[in-house]
């Protein structure tokens, strides 16, 4: 039978976050996200597309970078269906292969046709249209409005007696935000995330109604895992892809009650250790069904780390030693390599034998990688930055992975880094370089339009060698050009 697939992705993970990497067991253990690397892969050169959710999200779904389609930056509330129905992507691909698939958790890629979500009617387009079975979601981040969940294409536990309203601007003059109810939060806000409040938190955005299908932060984890179990149970018997889409630890970081201190550092760490808790449930359930063995589960995450994303929950203050970026600079919101190099774990026992694997990969690549995996054929014109670098995810013998790999920090037009071998290029449009996770407050210095670093003995970036090599400099650009310029890099 064809192997099940999992995809977890975590939020806002950073390279140094969990134990398999490098965090110290004192300050947070996650034990079972380190059995998946003790017992499958472990990779030192895993990225995910991008330094923010919506890109990496959409090049994770779409095999295509993000900054070659508009609208692809950080989705607001009322942000419309960024992927078309029209388009293949990994979930319509495991489709033709067969499988039922599903994503569970966070979305971000945006609802509805080009007037955004219709919150009281049909949300469509929406996962369903772009080749998910089933969907079960957060519809953007925690911290935008509203906070429902939105099942298949509606609301759940809507009252249509009290509709749910969603806008950028105040309602009326008394509806209380962040601002004029600042003394009535359980959870301060340090910038932007001060409109609406919901649980005690006030958020980006503004809501009211609804009230029958809102939900408390602190069971969102509980409930992926609760719906996640129940899909897979109800998909034992055929090939299944599950997306499990975590929020944790994106702002607001808000650990149910039970995981509150787990983690010597703040809320930041206590997530952690609850996404660590959701892994071994979700494997706690393929070992009851007997589905362990058949299963490949791979574990990334969506952008590096962020200490102060909006709210004061000390994670700057209570970060202690531990170093979310492990060794490399910039977090979130860069493109230096703490921005996109993220844990990346494959596992599949029997399959995959155990290791460490310093092969480039990135999320970008599931779609081909999973189409060959599963016999499917990939149309030549789709998924066109998405590379079949499964025998490196499986860790065959003489697997090459990626020959060189596009970053951005958010949507079109940004800023790329450009890796290939041990040469990454750093190209800077906005003339700011972010290194946030280090002096953090969204900080920027800035940044020649181009640079080049040699990781082999500079991983933090920290010295240009573009005199001393002009050619690698040079032929880079023209590189990453021709790969803007030409729509795909697939050949
Ligand atoms: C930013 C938010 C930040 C976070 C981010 C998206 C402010 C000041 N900052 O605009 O808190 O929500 O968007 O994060 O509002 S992501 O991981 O979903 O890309
Ligand atoms: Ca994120």
């Amino acid at each position: 039978m064809k192997p099940n697939i999992i995809v977890i992705m975590a939020d806002d993970l950073g390279y140094g976050d969990i134990g398999c990497y490098g965090a110290n067991p004192k300050n947070l253990k996650t034990p079972n996200i380190d059995k998946l690397a003790a017992n499958g892969l472990r990779f030192t050169s895993g990225y995910c597309s991008a330094s923010t959710c919506t890109p990496t999200r959409f090049s994770f779904l779409t095999g295509k970078y993000a900054f070659r389609q508009k609208n692809t930056g950080i989705a607001p509330p009322n942000g419309p269906a960024i992927i078309q129905p029209d388009v293949e992507t990994l979930p319509s691909l495991m489709k033709k292969a067969g499988y039922a698939t599903a994503v569970i958790g966070k979305w971000h890629l945006g609802l509805g046709g080009p007037n955004g979500p219709d919150w009281n009617g049909k949300l469509k387009p929406g996962p369903r249209d772009i080749g998910f079975d089933y969907c079960y979601l957060l519809p953007t981040t925690n911290d935008r409005v509203p906070q429902v969940y939105v099942e298949n294409s509606h609301v759940k536990n809507l009252d249509p007696n009290d509709p749910l309203w969603v806008g950028r601007k105040k309602p009326n003059p008394e509806h209380p935000t962040g601002i004029t109810h600042r003394s009535l939060l359980k959870m301060d806000w340090s910038h932007g995330h001060n409109s609406t409040i919901h649980n005690g938190i006030s958020r980006i955005g503004f809501y009211t109604g609804g009230h029958s299908a809102r939900f408390r932060d602190e069971d969102l984890a509980d409930e992926w895992v609760k719906q996640s179990n129940k899909w897979i149970k109800a998909n034992k018997n055929n090939p299944f892809f599950l997306f499990f889409s975590s929020h944790d630890l994106h702002v607001p970081r808000i650990p149910h009650e039970r995981f509150r201190g787990t983690s010597a550092l703040s809320y930041r760490g206590d997530v952690i250790v609850q996404l660590d808790w959701c892994v071994g449930e979700l494997m706690k359930t393929l070992d009851q069904l007997k589905l362990s063995d058949n299963t490949l589960i791979v574990f990334c995450s969506d952008n590096g780390p962020v200490g102060d994303d909006g709210y004061k929950d000390e994670a700057l203050e209570k970060m202690a030693n531990h170093d979310p970026n492990g060794p490399f600079s910039g977090g979130k919101y860069s493109i230096l390599e703490g921005g996109t190099r993220t844990p990346f774990i494959t596992y599949w026992p029997g399959k995959i034998k155990q290791g460490v694997s310093d092969k480039i990969v990135c999320t970008i690549d599931m779609a081909a990688s999973f189409a060959a995996l599963t016999g499917i054929n990939l149309p030549k014109d789709a998924c066109p930055d998405s590379f079949n670098i499964i025998d490196a995810l499986l860790g065959n013998e003489g697997a090459k992975g990626r020959k060189h790999l596009v970053q951005q920090d958010n949507g079109k037009g940004g800023n790329y880094g450009y890796r290939v071998g041990k040469w990454k290029l750093q190209r800077h449009d906005s003339k700011r370089k972010r290194n946030v996770i280090v002096t953090n407050k969204l900080a920027s210095s800035p940044a020649p339009r181009f640079a080049l670093f040699d990781l082999s003995n500079d991983v933090e970036e920290k010295n240009d060698v573009s005199i001393e090599y002009p050619k690698v400099f040079t032929r880079m650009q023209k590189e990453l050009q021709e790969i803007i310029s030409s729509g795909k890099s697939r050949p």
